[in-house]
């Protein structure tokens, strides 16, 4: 039987962030992928040059004409662009019957602004940048990673995880679920070419939901893929490039 996962992210015509990462995430973990555009980006591995968000009329419309012919089995959101979209995409949201991952993306790399903000979802994936803005104080180390996902999880999201990639030393990633605590390590990869590490991470993950895998299992199994997908990026553009979408899974 055929799997679906669907994304509401942003396009990086670059290929290496955005829906482009996750259609190839989708495809590589042999889930077949939809995906509804939120906003353009102009960018390429040095940068984003331009930012178009489309209307939220036309975000929504996408999402009911494949609700209504092709539903998927999890979904994903990434850049949603402003809050107008934020806020239909929310509203629109309240509709699935499967598990939704929210990916609160505020910054690209190059600091260009995509979005935040905040919704209902079966799992949030903050950075620490992210953690710190929704917590409302800093999220910089074990300690402050631990309190933030509890008040993240008092928002709305069933279960938070937390991507202390930005810390130096191991990348640790911190889950909260059902009131417990489960860290997930890998040893740092010395690389510039980490380009949509966040959306390739949140999209594996939607694509095990989507299988049916427990949550524990599906993260263990996407954050392998991310950093092998890191270990063995391509190394291409003259700026931060992007992942392997061939990493094995
Ligand atoms: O990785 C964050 C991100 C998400 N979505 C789009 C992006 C980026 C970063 O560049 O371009 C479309």
């Amino acid at each position: 039987m055929t799997v679906v996962a669907l994304t509401i992210a942003g396009s990086d015509p670059s290929g290496g962030a955005g829906i482009q990462a996750d259609l190839k995430t989708f495809h590589q973990f042999g889930v077949y992928g939809e995906a509804v555009v939120t906003l353009i980006t102009v960018q390429n591995t040095r940068g984003v040059k331009r930012v178009h968000i489309l209307a939220p009329d036309l975000v929504v419309e996408q999402i009911e004409a494949l609700l209504e012919d092709i539903p998927p089995r999890a979904a994903k959101i990434g850049a949603l662009g402003n809050d107008a979209v934020a806020d239909a995409v929310a509203r629109a949201a309240e509709r699935f019957d499967f598990p939704l991952v929210f990916d609160p993306v505020m910054t690209a790399k190059s600091g260009a602004k995509l979005g935040g903000g905040m919704m209902p979802a079966f799992l949030l994936t903050p950075n620490l940048e992210e953690a710190s803005a929704l917590a409302g104080f800093p999220v910089d180390g074990h300690d402050s990673m631990r309190r933030a996902s509890e008040k993240i999880h008092s928002l709305g999201a069933e279960n938070v995880l937390i991507k202390g990639g930005h810390l130096p030393g191991d990348a640790v990633d911190l889950l909260y679920t059902g009131g417990e605590f489960h860290e997930f390590r890998a040893p740092r990869i010395a690389t510039r070419h980490t380009h949509g590490t966040g959306c390739t991470y949140s999209a594996a993950i939607t694509a095990e939901l989507a299988k049916g895998t427990a949550l524990i299992e599906a993260v263990r199994r996407a954050k392998a893929f991310v950093t092998e997908a890191i270990r063995t990026n391509p190394g291409l553009g003259s700026g931060a490039g992007p992942l392997s979408f061939f990493a094995d899974i």
